[in-house]
């Protein structure tokens, strides 16, 4: 049911004139590859005067132009098109004059689009976009489906979006489907992504140094929607929904019953259900916490889109044990269960971790509570959201970084039920919090805060709290 049929690719036709990639990261480094391989006009620019990977990329292209510095609007007027890396704003005041003058501005995504000669699925959303997309990724191998898998990810599946395309022409096996996942900065810069089935998981506050409100964020979030055929949509939230009709929409309700798409029903509501009929243990899931519920559904509803049979999404989805990072159980001692939830680098990342965990360990016994870890560089985010589910789900917070003293101000509402304690790096938490934790309690470090203040990214972060649980583990068995 694709809307791309082979040969309905314009690689390089429509790319007449210069066309300049701003920015030499990871995204503007695919793009020069990409038009390089096409043989069109090109020069790369990047604002700062090192870019990383400035040696890397002359060493592959000697030739090549870069201009470096401050971009300027006669340096961009020159061009026909500018081609936006997703760390750039192009608000930016250069790339703002450039676009009021007609110069054309997109970004790796819309060259991904107008060139992909096969379906894309794509997923976007503040939180649970790359657990929706490996979760995918997991059922489509069950279903023995040839796709390629990219865009705005970290970790083992790193890949932008046009490295898929360059690798198929530099002869690697032809992808019948592509799986993208997709940023608000990457959706800014595209205008017609015609994929065959969508996904907005959610929206809450984030990237607000980039977005003048939560409207312009999901403005440029619904720019998935473009073209679409089918929106997989979660009917609790109607902030999911394309703004306008769609060919096709298929629902999800994590909630409870849906007979006319996925919800949860069966023997103790403990299955997935497609249109009332149970076909997924959801115990048999290594994904922990209800925010994970969604995560699954969204990512079988995207599977269905695409017509994979039930057994395959049901065998993909036990088999996903979940990414690192993310709610991810590390181990138990002495009763007390250990979760790294690093990628918690936003309000409401960490809010549905707490909630998600919280009501788990609650209810294997009720007077359980968690050990929350957050804190880190808050970019400016108000705390207080997490006040009531602290003060219903967790014991104690454990503050670390620039932002704890903000962090405990905003939630203050929530002591009482849970009080703060001040560590000042990650091996003193995890000590306060095995002190704190009592039998059946899980500790949780989920920050709702970017890591640059104190770690090199949330990677290392994570890394670092599963050293120190295991050092305090081994230090309270000798
Ligand atoms: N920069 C400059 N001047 C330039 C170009 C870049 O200062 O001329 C800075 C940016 O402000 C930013 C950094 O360099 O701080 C990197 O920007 P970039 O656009 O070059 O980034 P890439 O290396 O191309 O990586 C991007 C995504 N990063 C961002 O959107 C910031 C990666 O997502 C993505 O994996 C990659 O493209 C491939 O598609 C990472 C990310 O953090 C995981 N994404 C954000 C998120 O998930 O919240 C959106
Ligand atoms: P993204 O790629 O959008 O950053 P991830 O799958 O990496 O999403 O998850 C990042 C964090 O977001 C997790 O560590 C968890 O705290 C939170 N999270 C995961 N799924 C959801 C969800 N469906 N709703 C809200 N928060 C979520």
């Amino acid at each position: 049911m694709s809307q791309r049929e082979a040969g309905d690719s314009d690689e390089g036709g429509d790319l007449a004139g210069l066309s300049l990639v701003l920015g030499l990261g990871a995204t503007g480094y695919s793009c020069a590859r990409y038009l390089h391989g096409l043989g069109v006009e090109f020069a790369v620019l990047d604002s700062r005067a090192a870019p990383p990977l400035l040696a890397s990329y002359l060493q592959e292209f000697p030739d090549a132009q870069v201009e470096l510095g401050e971009f300027k609007v006669e340096q961009l007027c020159r061009a026909s098109r500018l081609i936006v890396s997703p760390g750039i704003a192009v608000s930016t005041p250069a790339i703002a004059a450039a676009a009021a003058a007609g110069v054309e501005i997109l970004g790796d995504i819309a060259l991904f689009a107008r060139a992909a000669q096969a379906p894309i699925v794509a997923v976007t959303g503040s939180n649970g976009k790359s657990t929706v997309v490996a979760l995918l990724a997991a059922i489509l191998r069950k279903n023995g489906s040839a796709f390629g898998l990219g865009g705005n990810l970290d970790g083992e599946n790193f890949k932008p979006a046009l490295e898929l395309l360059i690798a198929e022409r530099e002869g690697a096996r032809r992808s019948d489907l592509f799986v993208l996942e997709l940023s608000s900065f990457q959706l800014e810069t595209t205008r017609e992504l015609n994929a065959t089935a969508v996904a907005l998981l959610n929206l809450s506050e984030d990237h607000m140094d980039r977005y003048a409100d939560s409207t312009a964020y999901l403005s440029a979030k619904q720019a998935i929607f473009n073209g679409a055929q089918c929106a997989v949509v979660n009917v609790d939230d109607p902030l999911t929904r394309p703004p306008q009709p769609m060919a096709s929409s298929l629902a999800y309700k994590p909630s409870g019953e849906c007979s006319d798409g996925l919800g949860i029903g069966g023997a103790g509501n403990r299955s997935l259900c497609w249109q009332g009929e149970p076909f997924l243990d959801l115990e048999a899931c290594g994904l922990r916490g209800s925010h994970n519920r969604s995560n699954l559904m969204a990512a079988a509803g995207l599977a269905i889109a695409l017509g994979v049979p039930l057994t395959a999404i049901a065998a993909g989805a036990t088999s996903f044990r979940g990414l690192p990072h993310r709610s991810q159980w590390v181990c138990e001692a002495h009763g007390v269960e250990f979760y790294n939830d690093s990628k918690g680098t936003n309000v409401g990342a960490s809010l549905a971790a707490i909630v998600g965990i919280g009501e788990r360990v609650v209810a294997a016994k009720s007077s359980a509570r968690l050990v929350v870890i957050a804190g880190g560089e808050g970019k400016g985010a108000n705390f207080s959201p997490l006040a009531p589910a602290l003060a219903q789900f967790a014991r104690y917070v454990v503050l670390i970084g620039r932002d704890a003293d903000r962090i405990e101000a905003d939630t203050a509402q929530a002591r009482g039920s849970c009080e703060a304690i001040f560590a000042a790096d990650m091996a003193a938490a995890v000590s306060a919090a095995v002190d704190a934790a009592q039998a059946g309690d899980a500790v949780l470090l989920s920050p709702a805060c970017a890591s640059f203040d104190m770690f090199d990214n949330f990677q290392h972060r994570g890394d670092e709290f599963i050293a120190c649980v295991s050092a305090a583990v081994a230090q309270s068995e000798n």
